[in-house]
């Protein structure tokens, strides 16, 4: 089959390169002016699925992962006052996105090497910002604009990877609201040699947690400059909750420019990083203080929640995936295996035009669970850190989503 995908981010990615696998011919649409992202990136954790899906599809077979094995939380003087075991492993945004590229569509980079190439053609256009599409029976037409000029791109099937912020979801119903609620998530990273060894040694191996009214803490480890593993070339990578009934401020840039949800690394306003600064001087732990100190191009974003109706639409020719069908909070630090999953489930279900309409209703069932689950158990996590009084060592854990026995994948070889 000829599939179009509108978004060239992860959840595009790993949906093209297994429904390449499979034989289809594949083409990526992605608005982004330049051909590859670069430097955007901060933490991710990859999860069960991720880790599944790049076992499965990574033909470059490159380590991308740092074992993250212990859970502490400081109180404010920076004292350890819990910790737990725990089995999680980071990695980075950028990393994954250059592992996906070099697979789905052969890019050379300095990250990983060029694996063998198979499967069906792929193309990936950047600056081509889709506007509008029409679906008939037996095929659907992507408008979009590119360099100034109108184009349009015919596919049997049209996938939908293109953010919480979906143009698609939009134009199919635009009823679904992208809704704010009412805290930020900044981030930032440090290179583990500009801070104190004193400071790397508490921030080893482990995820380091902070609690107060209003505010979460949390950092770790992942991979460095071109996805490096090893212990001295790493990356701190923090990430920090401050509720705000109204971010208007925060979400001006340097520019004076207003952002809906996120304000990209470099743009933040000075004024606002300053003050967030000094906010850190007297509430956060001192070694927090020194890592946000210590930040050269922080970025944030509006925290929200996005949960569409259906992932299936015009009898399965338009489809939603990754952050378009449901837009999880970070504290599930599951949005990355949503979007694996999704790549999982499709390489199960969408072999041909008429598999994929006998399996389209269990794959609707089995992806809107996920999503649902990953919205309510984010809503669950960010209400107990931001507006309650967390209870450290309490029922409530931050980070994945109990595993699923209805997600499983089957192990099997590609
Ligand atoms: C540059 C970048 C860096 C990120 N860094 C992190 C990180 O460090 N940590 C983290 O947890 N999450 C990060 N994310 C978010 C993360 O990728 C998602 O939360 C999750 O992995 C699901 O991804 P997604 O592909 O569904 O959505 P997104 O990653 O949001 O990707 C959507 C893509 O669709 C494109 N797009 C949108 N509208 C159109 C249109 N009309 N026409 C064509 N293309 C369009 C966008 O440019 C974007 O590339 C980042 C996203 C981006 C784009
Ligand atoms: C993409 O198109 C939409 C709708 O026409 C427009 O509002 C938006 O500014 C465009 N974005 C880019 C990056 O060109
Ligand atoms: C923060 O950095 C400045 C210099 O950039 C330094 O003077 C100051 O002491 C630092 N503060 C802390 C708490 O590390
Ligand atoms: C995973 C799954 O359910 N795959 C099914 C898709 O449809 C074909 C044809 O009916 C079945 O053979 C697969 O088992």
């Amino acid at each position: 089959m000829n599939i179009i995908v509108v978004g060239g981010s992860l959840a595009g990615l790993f949906v093209g390169l297994s429904l390449k696998r499979l034989g289809h011919h594949v083409h990526i649409l992605e608005r982004n002016s330049l051909p590859l992202f670069q430097g955007n990136g901060a933490g991710i954790f990859a999860g069960e699925e991720t880790r599944l899906f790049i076992k499965k599809f990574d033909r470059s077979k490159r380590d991308l992962t740092i074992p993250t094995t212990l859970l502490r939380y400081l109180d404010v003087h920076g004292n350890e006052i819990h910790r737990e075991n725990i089995d999680h492993q980071a990695t980075s945004w950028d990393l994954l996105y250059h592992i996906l590229r070099a697979n789905f569509d052969g890019i050379k980079s300095a990250y990983c090497q060029l694996p063998d190439d198979t499967g069906g053609n792929t193309g990936y256009d950047y600056d081509a910002n889709v506007t509008d599409i029409e679906v008939d029976d037996d095929s659907v037409t992507i408008f979009y604009e590119q360099k100034n000029e109108k184009q349009s791109i015919k596919g049997d099937i049209l996938i939908a990877a293109d953010g919480a912020s979906s143009r698609i979801r939009t134009l199919i119903d635009p009823n679904i609201e992208r809704n704010y609620v009412d805290y930020v998530v900044w981030r930032g990273t440090v290179p583990e040699s500009d801070i104190s060894e004193s400071l790397t040694s508490t921030f080893i191996g482990g995820v380091t947690f902070f609690h107060a009214p209003e505010i979460q803490f949390a950092c770790y480890t992942i991979p460095g400059q071109n996805g490096a593993l090893d212990q001295g070339r790493r990356l701190i990578n923090w990430v920090w909750y401050c509720n705000h009934a109204d971010p208007s401020e925060i979400l001006t840039d340097c520019h004076g420019r207003k952002h809906h949800w996120t304000v990209p690394r470099g743009k933040v306003a000075h004024k606002v990083w300053k003050d967030l600064k000094q906010y850190a001087n007297s509430n956060l732990p001192p070694q927090f203080i020194e890592l946000v100190n210590a930040t050269q191009l922080p970025f944030v974003q509006a925290v929200s929640d996005i949960l569409a109706t259906q992932a299936c639409y015009y009898n399965g020719r338009v489809v939603l995936v990754g952050d378009a069908l449901a837009g999880f909070r970070p504290h599930t630090a599951s949005a990355t295996s949503q979007a694996a999953f999704h790549g999982l489930q499709l390489w199960e279900k969408m072999q041909s035009w008429s598999d994929w309409l006998k399996n389209r209703s269990s794959y609707e069932d089995i992806v809107m669970k996920f999503a649902r689950q990953g919205v309510e158990h984010g809503q669950k996590l960010g209400h107990a850190s931001q507006f309650e009084e967390y209870k450290v060592g309490g029922k409530i854990k931050m980070g994945y989503m109990a595993a699923n026995e209805d997600r499983s994948v089957s192990e099997g070889s590609e």
